[in-house]
């Protein structure tokens, strides 16, 4: 098997040994029945879209669903489209606090994207956009289907890792992260089932421009 496809298994809340990351993995953060419900009742009360993505001068659909939530005032910049937040849903405002409290972190914000089935991705990327500030933490809540999450460094120095992502698990991202490594979620023929993934982000207020 070549190493680039090895799977990982990172140890129940210690820190996965990356170098230049700082990430943990909790299989079981909630109980499967609350896992459940989450995400039957997410699946069918939020107000979901498929935004559009410019690449080189081409607008295509994105590949999922998603949903922007938040405090009023978190708005998020991606592809050109400034997002304004949905307002709390009750269950994804309980589920925050439970983040909060397990990360000791804020979260003003959340990405909730839908992989409706293995034909749904996401592309190579780090979640560094200005707005997030220099070392972001992302909480990352999987519901449903399992599916594959890729890591890899930015310069190539380490071989690419794959955690599978499980239904009710929990991966923490921060320190140097996003500086040092991309992820993305790829297309997998085999996944028939859906998938709703939630991270968790602080938007910080952007800098107040002095034009006297
Ligand atoms: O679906 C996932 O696990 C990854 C989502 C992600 O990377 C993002 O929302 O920025
Ligand atoms: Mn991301």
């Amino acid at each position: 098997m070549p190493a680039s496809s090895k799977k990982t298994s990172i140890p129940d809340r210690n820190p996965i040994a990356i170098c230049g990351a700082e990430i943990r993995y909790l299989p079981g953060f909630l109980r499967p029945a609350e896992a459940d419900g989450l995400l039957t009742d997410l699946a069918s009360a939020l107000p979901w879209t498929q935004a559009d993505i410019t690449l080189f001068g081409k607008t295509h659909r994105q590949p999922r669903l998603m949903c922007w939530m938040g405090d009023e005032g978190a708005n998020y910049r991606y592809s050109g489209t400034t997002y304004r937040p949905a307002p709390w849903h009750p269950r994804v405002s309980a589920l925050r606090q439970r983040v909060v409290n397990f990360c000791n972190a804020g979260f003003n914000s959340v990405l909730i994207n839908q992989y409706r089935d293995g034909q749904d991705c996401m592309g190579w990327h780090a979640d560094d956009e200005q707005e997030l500030g220099e070392r972001p933490v992302i909480a990352s809540v999987s519901l449903g289907a399992t599916r594959d999450f890729r890591l890899r460094r930015k310069d190539g120095a380490q071989a690419p890792i794959t955690v599978a992502l499980e239904h009710g698990s929990l991966l923490v991202m921060s320190g140097d992260s996003q500086h040092n490594w991309q992820h993305c979620l790829p297309r997998r023929a085999r996944v028939t089932q859906p998938r709703i993934n939630l991270t968790f982000r602080q938007v910080l207020a952007p800098p107040v421009v002095n034009t006297a």
